[in-house]
């Protein structure tokens, strides 16, 4: 981002024309990122709750006052109850590494605090990859207009990754072609040549029958295969199972489409699947990952500029975090500290007790709207004898909650390194302006709050340079030459890696075997099928046939071009553009139920109902519903977001997210339930 700043105030914002990849545009969002910046939700002092919890009543305090009474609390709580009674809660924030995890890292491990799992966005997926591939490595996307043919699988990049789009486009014009397969019609999809609507969670079925199609046809490449491959003759029998018959009945596909595709995606190389996370994030989403990023090995497509799949390349950054968040504090501790998977925060709040969570850290995150099963996660928040920090930069949903509400800067205002999983470039951030009102960076709030507790560690005295320094010492060949005094030169700096960046072009692959696993033995030892397969999510018609009769529609809530994550999602120029909370049905579904286009409906399950305005787009089969997230819970009708519908059941891998998992049924508003809508409406409207 180029910043202009005229008497300390940021005036506009722009892409950078000079940086390779991002080539001097913004996506929309960050393109008002001023309105952000300079909110009337920006939180300028530290505070504390006067009114209810969740109510938003509070007063200002010094920082003094602050770090005092966190302190007091968190000591007293590790007294009674031992320091796992305290739960950090993080994720990604504005992404800088020493925001992520650094100071804040070294205090939970120092103090004994329960640790976080952090898999709510990436770990099934992760993993999934792992297993086949050895490395979180991919097709470098600068080689992209080498590919013939490219595949959104389940990434809706147009949305969730724009800057790929320039490089997708010169392929096109030269000659490529772009295939989406995902169960909603969504803006790449609209784009591209071909379209394919599997519904969701049957991915597997759908790779699989492709490559049962390539191999009967022999259409694999035997070579590749032989040489980079392990378990190919024990796939192929395996693939009898997944003829085009059975895998049209599963995905809702016809035979044809399946073999057609399968028949193109032997045939046009190189070639490159984009995947990304959205995939991922269902009951079976690690198998679907792996079971996908075995197909580009099956028609030899690595190796070569432009081929292969991508999911993530943040592997290519070998920065040593293990110096930024110094896990060998922990030895501290008799034993280790219990870990809590951030995607049961309500189970966390409500049913732990050994020792129950007393203390509760929010940092980088809002999961009063971000997390799945909302109302068990609301009503953890709202437990009277919880102490709750949030550390924020807008008045989020969870801080509504917080006891003490700190205010933390934003991008412009802070200092901090930038790695990518998009692309190969690794950056150093530095402030545009001083940080607004009396807001502090996590390492400075963390670094303040070790000190006021006598945590006597010097690692709690390193500055943020210092913590950059750290970041950047190994001997890894990708940041040979990448310095501190470089990156504050250059800004940024691209990794030590030819251009383009051919990965695996060697033939090696770090998995257990040293081949692309089509088999995976080591899969087998956690249990899980060492060959691809399909297995019915678990909020199916095959795996709950008396769910499914109660909530017939598959629902998937993905991220609106508008909002990142329930970040933006306050910028009333993104409100604007998003309008209301919608739910995207099909025609069938909405005749069934007498809906129109521009109803209001309230969808629910078990887990609970939010109202969303019903959009007849031609965009979701029959039996699929799709909401784009994430607003914000203040701004819902009925004070609950999609997250009251999702289940916080963890994914097959990585202990990950299964927020596409998801079963409800929708019906039309009651005139009580359409008044309140009304009324929230104008609320919603008026802010
Ligand atoms: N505008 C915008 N950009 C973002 C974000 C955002 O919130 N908004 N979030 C950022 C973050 S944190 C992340 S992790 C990435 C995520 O980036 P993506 O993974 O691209 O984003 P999602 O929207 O989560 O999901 C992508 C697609 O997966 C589809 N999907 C759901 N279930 C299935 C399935 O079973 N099979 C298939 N084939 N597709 C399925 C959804 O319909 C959706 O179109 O985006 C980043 N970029
Ligand atoms: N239904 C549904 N739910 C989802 C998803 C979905 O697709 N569907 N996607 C999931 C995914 S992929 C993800 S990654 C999670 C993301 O969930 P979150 O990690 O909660 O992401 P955001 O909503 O962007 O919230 C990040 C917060 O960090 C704050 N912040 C930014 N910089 C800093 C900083 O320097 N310091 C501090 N203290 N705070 C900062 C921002 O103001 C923002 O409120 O949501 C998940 N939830
Ligand atoms: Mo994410």
């Amino acid at each position: 981002m180029s910043v202009t700043v005229e008497d300390g105030r940021v005036v506009s914002v722009r892409g950078d024309e000079s940086h390779p990849f991002t080539r001097g545009f913004l996506c929309v969002k960050t393109n008002h990122y001023l309105e952000r910046l300079y909110s009337p939700l920006r939180l300028l002092v530290p505070q504390k709750r006067v009114g209810r919890k969740g109510e938003g009543r509070f007063a200002p305090i010094t920082w003094e006052e602050a770090m005092d009474t966190i302190a007091e609390r968190f000591q007293a709580i590790a007294s009674q109850y031992g320091p796992e009674a305290v739960l950090p809660y993080s994720y990604a924030g504005n992404m800088g590494k020493l925001a992520f995890g650094s100071m804040d890292r070294r205090f939970f491990h120092y103090f004994g605090a329960s640790r976080l799992l952090r898999t709510i966005c990436a770990t099934a997926a992760t993993e999934g990859y792992l297993h086949t591939m050895g490395d979180r490595l991919g097709t470098d996307p600068e080689s992209l207009p080498e590919s013939k043919l490219i595949i959104a699988w389940g990434s809706n990049f147009v949305s969730s990754n724009v800057h790929l789009v320039p490089f997708v486009n010169e392929a096109r014009k030269r000659g490529a072609l772009l295939v989406t397969v995902d169960p909603h019609k969504n803006r790449t999809a609209e784009q591209s040549d071909l379209f394919i609507q599997p519904l969701p969670g049957t991915d597997a079925a759908l790779a699989l029958g492709m490559m049962h199609v390539i191999v009967q046809e022999g259409l694999h490449d035997e070579q590749f295969i032989k040489e980079n491959t392990i378990g190919f003759d024990a796939l192929a029998s395996h693939l009898a199972a997944y003829d085009p018959a059975r895998v049209a009945a599963i995905t809702g596909l016809s035979q044809d489409q399946i073999i057609e595709f399968a028949r193109l995606y032997a045939r046009l190389k190189p070639s490159c699947i984009r995947l990304n996370y959205g995939l991922s994030r269902h009951t079976n989403g690690g198998m679907m990952v792996r079971t996908v990023s075995c197909l580009p090995a099956l028609v030899g497509a690595w190796g070569v500029p432009g081929g292969g799949a991508m999911l993530s390349l943040s592997g290519a950054y070998p920065l040593n975090l293990a110096a930024l968040e110094r896990a060998d504090l922990l030895k501290r501790h008799e034993k280790m500290p219990r870990a809590i998977n951030m995607i049961k925060l309500g189970e966390a709040l409500l049913d732990v007790n050994d020792p129950p969570v007393k203390g509760l850290f929010v940092y980088n995150s809002n999961p009063a709207a971000v997390a799945p099963d909302q109302s068990r996660v609301i009503e953890g928040l709202k437990r009277e004898d919880l102490f709750t920090v949030v550390h924020e930069q807008v008045s989020t949903d969870t801080a509504l909650f917080a006891d003490i509400l700190l205010p933390a800067p934003t991008v412009f205002e802070d200092c901090d390194l930038y790695s990518a999983y998009g692309h190969l470039y690794l950056q150093l951030n530095e402030p545009a302006v001083a940080p607004l009102g009396e807001s502090k960076s996590n390492v400075e709030v963390f670094r303040m709050l070790a000190r006021r507790m006598g945590f006597s560690d010097p690692c709690f005295e390193d500055s943020t340079e210092e913590l950059i320094r750290q970041a950047l010492t190994s001997e890894h060949e990708h940041l040979r030459g990448i310095t501190y005094e470089r990156l504050k030169q250059e800004t940024f700096v691209r990794l030590n890696l030819p251009r383009p960046f051919v990965p695996f072009a060697d033939g090696k692959y770090p998995t257990e075997s040293g081949k692309i696993e089509l088999y995976s033995a080591g899969m087998l030892k956690l249990g899980l099928s060492p060959l691809p397969v399909h297995i019915p999510v678990s909020e199916s018609p095959e795996a709950n046939p008396e769910l499914f009769r109660r909530y017939p529609l598959r629902f998937v809530s993905p991220a609106a071009h508008h909002f990142l994550n329930s970040s933006f999602a306050d910028m009333p120029s993104m409100k604007r553009k998003e309008r209301v909370p919608t739910i995207e049905l099909n025609e069938v579904d909405a005749l069934r139920r007498g809906l129109k286009d521009g109803d209001w409906v309230r969808a629910f399950n078990d887990r609970g109902k939010t109202f969303f305005r019903v959009k007849l787009a031609g965009t979701v089969a029959p039996g699929v519903a799709c909401h784009l997230s994430l607003w914000w819970r203040q701004y819902s009708p009925g004070g609950y977001n999609c997250n009251v519908l999702t289940s916080s059941e963890s994914a097959d891998m990585g202990g990950g997210g299964t927020f596409h998992t998801c079963l409800v049924e929708v019906e039309k508003a009651t005139p009580e339930e359409q008044a309140m809508i009304d009324e929230s409406l104008q609320e919603v409207c008026a802010n």
